[in-house]
């Protein structure tokens, strides 16, 4: 249509310095005489949204005029990081859009880092989310992630006398320039309430769900652009309003203000992201955000199918659904809700289409991460919901009942309630019972799911457990985050790796190449200066960039044991002390502990007032430094990881699902340090034995090591190095006001250990010599890590989608043809 033509937008330097200038006074508002930093940030912002919105338009058009299958991500966690500059590289004019900047007198790095990170998620979970999209949207498939906007993301971490606090992340509070708000888009979701049961001439039953509580879901869209302009997919959160009624009953009692300030408590729904990453907490409120934005989702879902004008029959020919862990796996029973109850579709039918359209990503073996609601909170809660429960339950057991008859124990163990913990609905095997496909996220994990956690469903369904190993952007975790590194492998192979990371093979050649080790290691010290100066500006403390980083960034968790690093650091500190001539390092922690996690908060602690007595003891001039860097986020990440050389992933066997900041780390050139456990193990495979360093207990032999009871003190005998570390420990020769932790920590370590800190200490200590001998033979350690490079191109994410959409959702790619 003629009269919908857009004026054309172009990107050339003269023409986004005009949209810039332009958006600062139309869309910011200010005179560009009075234009603050953080004005430019958003004026650049809003001239960049425009181009993106422009070819999501173009996107959505052929997907809708193509007839397209589409992918539906639900996640509760996004962790997006910092939109600019992904968004700036994506669309292909990051360079022409600095110039048009310094065209203007900005300086783009002074903007880009006012920007709030966007941390609506906890760790691996959230950030594999946000790689999924970017992916989807660059290779071409129709993906729609859908999560909840939260007022707060991830907390910021404060690290006050030597302790984690947590502050509120109000990453809103500027506005932010790259959602579109869709008020027409809002969907009531309904909590409370009762079932009222009609019985139909059919035979069948159809259930009326009323009374309760109203809150309305409303739309806001983030557009992601895929790498050089290709299709723009959509992210759709959902905020929670009052509906416009709340106010009705106070308002009949002439309660004005009682109705207006109630308004508030619908809208805590959206108001924050639960800090925990491995325990359920089991509260209402999440139980509520997990509905919440399932019950707006899948509206929409429904909707947009409708909209299309396809038959309900078809919901799953036309759309796959893929379920981020449990936590949006109420999706199965709203799913059936909506067939049965809204659609008056056969049980049977319902079914069937319900199985093909859910798979359900499974990112941990933990049994307190694993999701469990009591009975009687889910009736209250979700009552139709319940009651669709114990029919696909019902259902189920009757099949496996007919397929194993007697097995009594057998059906105890599949079955969606558990009567043996005061009545829980186990959410995964609604998730397991509810899909078509199961996938662990590394080669390791998903054996491991198919030996223990979901044995049982194995049994009856063996097909239905994948593996699909997880992946990492190249976009940003190579080339946004490390320039100097993607600047020299163009310069040897080209830069056609970018969309095919398989093509990085070509680059291992030049691992024996000596000008490119050099040009390695001369990006790689460019990179720990910037690191440095980062470290000096969070910290204060100064660190030397000749030296080896040594780095382990992630969660703070027991199972990923940052106390077995620490212990390094106490070995390396006394071996110094004791005249020893060791290597010079950085050894750098960062990462958050959920609030409530004790443990973790005291790990974190203890860490830190080590690091204090090392850093200031004149006998370790300046070989050894131990930094906790604060506030670990994506956007510190894209500056720590390519400053590493040493990348810790030293979890005990058989707790990591796969772990992604290994591979980031890799392929930028770190050599891993680590267990065979999660993705590691594939890591070793493509790397190479001769290019990463494996130590310690494999799964099984943690599990034999469990079984034989050895008391965890038990170590020192044969390791008196090792009595005096954590001797030192228990007597508090590292504490400054914590003694007691410290000796908390010590005595934990002695008689508990769940996660055998001490048992592989020894193998892990030989492991960081090893790694030390290569490091000192500089041309040796730059092949290793060039190596390391080359070769990770396996775990790209685009390959993890690919997997995805071929052995899981069953569609295909539709590229839009690129802007002229
Ligand atoms: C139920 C709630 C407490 C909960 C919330 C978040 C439970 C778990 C999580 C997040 C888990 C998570 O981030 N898992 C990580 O997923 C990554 C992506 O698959 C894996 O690489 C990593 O090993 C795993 O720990």
């Amino acid at each position: 249509n003629p009269r919908h033509r857009l004026s054309p937008l172009t990107c050339d330097a003269p023409g986004l310095r005009q949209s810039i200038r332009d958006a600062l006074v139309r869309v910011v508002g200010k005179d560009p005489d009075l234009a603050t930093p953080r004005d430019w940030l958003h004026a650049v912002s809003f001239a960049i949204r425009e181009r993106i919105i422009e070819r999501r338009v173009v996107t959505r058009r052929q997907f809708a005029e193509e007839d397209v299958k589409r992918v539906y991500y639900l996640s509760m966690e996004y962790l997006i990081g910092r939109m600019l500059e992904a968004n700036l590289r994506n669309m292909g004019i990051f360079e022409v859009t600095q110039q048009a900047l310094q065209d203007l007198g900005v300086d783009f790095r002074e903007i880009a880092r006012l920007e709030e990170d966007a941390a609506l998620g906890n760790g691996g979970l959230g950030r594999l989310a946000a790689c999924i999209l970017e992916s989807m949207a660059t290779q071409g498939y129709p993906g729609y992630g859908y999560g909840i906007r939260y007022e707060y993301g991830m907390f910021q971490q404060h690290i006050e006398h030597f302790r984690q606090v947590e502050h509120p992340d109000n990453w809103l509070r500027y506005g932010n320039p790259w959602e579109f708000p869709r008020p027409e888009k809002t969907f009531p979701v309904r909590f409370y309430g009762y079932v009222v049961e009609h019985h139909r001439p059919d035979g069948e039953t159809s259930c009326n769900w009323e009374n309760g509580e109203e809150v309305l879901a409303m739309a806001y869209d983030y557009p992601t652009a895929g790498y050089e302009r290709r299709n723009v997919n959509n992210l759709r959160l959902w905020a929670a309003k009052a509906t416009r009624d709340f106010d009705l009953r106070y308002f009949n009692e002439g309660d004005y203000i009682r109705a207006v300030a109630d308004k508030n408590e619908s809208e805590t729904i959206s108001m924050v992201l639960y800090p925990n990453d491995a325990t359920a907490i089991g509260k209402e409120l999440r139980l509520k955000q997990e509905y919440f934005f399932v019950s707006a989702s899948l509206q929409d879902i429904f909707d947009r199918h409708r909209q299309l004008e396809y038959p309900i029959e078809e919901l799953a020919d036309k759309a796959a659904i893929q379920l981020n862990d449990t936590h949006p796996a109420i999706a199965v029973a709203e799913c059936m809700r909506l067939l049965l109850d809204e659609h008056r579709i056969p049980w049977d039918q319902a079914w069937t289409i319900t199985q093909n359209l859910f798979s359900y990503t499974n990112h941990t073996l933990m049994p307190e991460a694993l999701e469990t609601w009591p009975v009687a909170l889910m009736e209250r809660v979700l009552p139709r919901h319940m009651g669709i429960i114990y029919r696909i339950n019902h259902e189920f057991i009757e099949e496996v009942r007919h397929r194993f008859p007697g097995e009594h124990e057998f059906f105890r163990r599949l079955s969606i309630i558990d009567e043996e913990h005061g009545r829980r609905v186990r959410m995964a095997h609604l998730a397991v019972i509810g899909s078509h496909r199961v996938n662990g996220v590394a080669a390791l994990h998903t054996s491991l799911l198919k030996q223990t956690l979901f044995a049982d469903f194995s049994r009856v369904w063996p097909e239905r457990f994948v593996n699909v190993t997880n992946g990492v952007t190249p976009r940003l975790w190579m080339i946004q985050a490390n320039p100097g590194l993607t600047e020299l492998i163009d310069s040897r192979i080209g830069s056609d790796w970018k969309f095919d990371l398989d093509r990085l093979k070509q680059f291992a050649p030049y691992a024996s190449d000596e000008a490119t080790r050099e040009a390695f290691r001369a990006v790689k010290l460019r990179n720990k200066e910037r690191l440095a100066a980062l470290v000096h500006k969070r910290t204060g403390l100064a660190i030397r960039p000749d030296v080896m980083y040594d780095v382990q960034i992630k969660r703070i968790h027991e199972y990923k044991r940052q106390l077995l690093k620490l212990l390094h650091v106490i070995e390396l500190y006394q071996r110094i002390r004791d005249g020893e001539d060791v290597l010079p390092r950085v050894v750098l922690f960062a990462g958050k502990a959920a609030p409530g996690y004790q443990r973790a908060k005291d790990i974190i602690a203890v860490i830190n007032e080590v690091a204090d007595i090392v850093n200031h003891d004149p006998a370790m001039g300046d070989r050894l430094k131990c930094v906790f860097f604060p506030n670990y986020e994506v956007s510190s990440a894209t500056i720590i990881i390519p400053a590493a050389d040493l990348s810790e992933q030293i979890s005990t066997a058989g707790f990591e699902a796969s772990g992604t900041g290994n591979m980031k780390l890799a392929m930028n050139g770190a050599l891993t340090i680590g267990t065979l456990d999660g993705a590691n193990i594939e890591i070793r495979d493509a790397v190479g034995t001769e290019n990463i360093f494996i130590f310690g207990m494999t799964a099984d032999r943690v599990s034999a090591h469990r079984a034989q009871g050895i008391p965890p003190g038990a170590h020192l005998d044969s390791h008196p190095r090792l009595r005096s570390m954590v001797e030192a420990l228990r007597d508090g020769f590292f504490s400054n006001g914590g003694r007691h932790l410290h000796a908390e920590i010590a005595r934990y370590l002695l008689e508990e250990d769940p996660f055998f800190v001490l048992a592989d200490y020894a193998a892990y200590s030989d492991a960081c010599a090893q790694a030390d001998r290569l490091y000192q033979d500089a041309e040796a350690w730059s092949e290793a890590a060039l190596l390391n490079v080359a070769r990770m191109s396996h775990f790209s994410i685009d390959r993890t989608v690919r997997e995805y959409a071929e052995n899981i959702w069953n569609v295909l790619p539709e590229p839009v043809p690129p802007p002229c």
